[in-house]
C-alpha cells in the first residue's frame, strides 16, 4: 500500500456544552482531522484527539501538527507498506506523541478496509453488531442539574453513568446519585484529582457500589496505584497512565488496576489498542473504549475498536447530537437502548461530510 498524499485539515467545532473535569474545560474543540490518499484517489480519515492545551495529557493539537508535518508524515510517504500494523513499527524512533501517530495511523487503517472492500472493525477482527455504551458526565453547577441531566442520560437509554469527581465534588455528589439511583450502573472519573494522602477519602468511595474509579491518582503513577487498590475494594480503572501495551503490562503486574480504559489516541493506535485488548483478556482484565469528545471520524474509530471481544464493559462512545449540533460524519452515531449498531459499510463505516467540513476547517495543508 503506498500513500500518495496526506491533508491535514484544522478545525474548530463548537459543542453544544461545556465540559468540566477536574483538570478544566472544554468548549470549543479544535483538533486535526488526517486525510490519506492512495494512488487511485481512495481517501482514509483519521481524528487527532489532542486537545487544544495539554492539560489532559502533554500533547496539543499544534505540537500534533508539527510531529506530523515534520516526521511523521515524512516517514509514510517514503515508505511502503504492506499492513497497517506496519505503521507504528515505521513511527516507533520517534519517542512519545501517541495522539500525532495515532491520528495517521488510523487514516492508514480506514484506507486499508477501503481499499480491502470490507469494514474497518472486520479489519480490526472485531465481532460484536452493537456496542454497548454508557455516557461521561461533567462537573456541574449543583448536583440537583447533575441529578436532571442523570435522568435525562438514562431515559435515553445509556447503560451505565460515569460522573467527574474532583475534592468537594465527590462524597456529597455520590451519595445523592445513590438515593435517586440506587441499582444504576455508575462510575467515577478523577482524572488525577488525588494523592495517596486521600486514602481515607478515597475508601468512602467503596460505599456506593461503583463499577469502578477511573484514574484517582497521579497521571503519570502505577506506583501509588497499586497501593491504593489493595486498600479499595472499587477496582481501580486506569486511563491516563496507560499508555503502551508495556503500561499496561506493568500495571497488570504491580496490581495497580483490575480495569483498563482504552483510547485509541492516548496509546498511539489501533494497532498498540488491539495488543493492549489481547494482553488484558489473557490477564481477565476488562477493557472498555474511553471517550475524548471526538467528532465524527474518531467516533466511528472507536466503534470499530469496541466490536473486539474483551470490550465487555459500556463504553464513553456517546451519540453525535450529545455533542454537536451537526456532526462532520453521514449517517450520524445514533445510540438506541444503549447501544450503537456498528455500520457494515467499508472502512470506517460513516461518510464524511465534506462540504461542512470544509465549511468548518481554518486551515489546511497537504503533503505529497
Ligand atoms: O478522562 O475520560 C476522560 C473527556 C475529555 C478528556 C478526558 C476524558 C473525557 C471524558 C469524556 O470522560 C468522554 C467522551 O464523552 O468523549
Ligand atoms: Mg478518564
Amino acid at each position: 500500500m503506498k500513500i500518495q498524499e496526506i491533508t491535514l485539515r484544522l478545525l474548530r467545532m463548537k459543542m453544544n456544552f461545556s465540559f468540566v473535569t477536574s483538570f478544566g474545560s472544554i468548549e470549543d474543540k479544535d483538533f486535526i482531522l488526517v486525510e490519506t490518499k492512495s494512488i487511485d484517489g481512495i481517501s482514509g480519515w483519521g481524528e487527532s484527539v489532542a486537545f487544544y492545551a495539554p492539560l489532559y495529557n502533554e500533547e496539543t493539537v499544534q505540537t500534533n501538527w508539527h510531529i506530523m508535518e515534520e516526521f511523521l508524515i515524512p516517514l509514510l510517504l517514503k515508505n511502503e507498506i504492506n499492513h497497517p500494523d506496519d505503521v507504528s513499527k515505521l513511527f516507533s524512533p520517534i519517542r512519545g506523541n501517541n495522539m500525532a501517530k495515532a491520528a495517521l495511523e488510523g487514516a492508514v487503517w480506514d484506507l486499508y478496509a477501503k481499499l480491502e472492500q470490507i469494514p474497518l472493525y472486520k479489519a480490526l477482527g472485531g465481532e460484536k453488531k452493537e456496542i454497548a455504551v454508557g455516557v461521561s458526565i461533567g462537573i456541574q453547577n449543583s448536583i440537583d442539574e447533575l441529578l436532571d441531566l442523570i435522568e435525562r442520560y438514562l431515559s435515553e437509554g445509556y447503560q451505565r453513568i460515569k460522573v467527574k469527581i474532583k475534592p468537594g465534588w465527590d462524597i456529597d455528589c455520590l451519595k445523592a446519585i445513590r438515593n435517586k439511583f440506587p441499582t444504576t450502573p455508575l462510575m467515577a472519573d478523577a482524572n488525577s484529582a488525588y494523592r495517596l494522602e486521600d486514602i481515607e477519602l478515597l475508601k468512602q468511595l467503596d460505599a456506593f457500589d461503583l463499577l469502578m474509579i477511573e484514574q484517582p491518582l497521579a497521571y503519570d503513577d502505577i506506583i501509588d496505584h497499586a497501593k491504593l487498590q489493595k486498600e479499595l475494594k472499587t477496582p481501580i480503572c486506569l486511563d491516563e497512565s496507560i499508555h503502551s501495551f508495556e503500561d499496561a503490562r506493568k500495571a497488570i503486574e504491580l496490581g495497580s488496576c483490575k480495569v483498563i480504559n482504552i483510547k485509541i489516541g492516548r496509546v498511539g493506535g489501533l494497532t498498540e489498542s488491539k495488543k493492549i485488548h489481547d494482553l488484558c483478556k489473557e490477564k481477565n482484565i476488562p477493557v472498555w473504549c474511553g471517550g475524548m469528545l471526538e467528532a465524527g471520524i474518531g467516533r466511528a474509530h472507536n466503534i470499530a475498536l469496541t466490536t473486539l471481544s474483551n470490550f465487555t464493559l459500556p463504553g464513553d462512545t456517546a451519540a453525535s447530537s450529545r455533542y454537536w449540533e451537526q456532526d462532520i460524519i453521514e449517517p450520524e452515531v445514533t445510540v438506541n437502548n444503549g447501544f450503537i449498531t456498528v455500520p457494515e459499510r467499508i472502512g470506517i463505516g460513516y461518510t464524511p461530510n465534506l462540504d461542512y467540513i470544509e465549511k468548518l476547517t481554518t486551515y489546511k495543508k497537504t503533503y505529497k
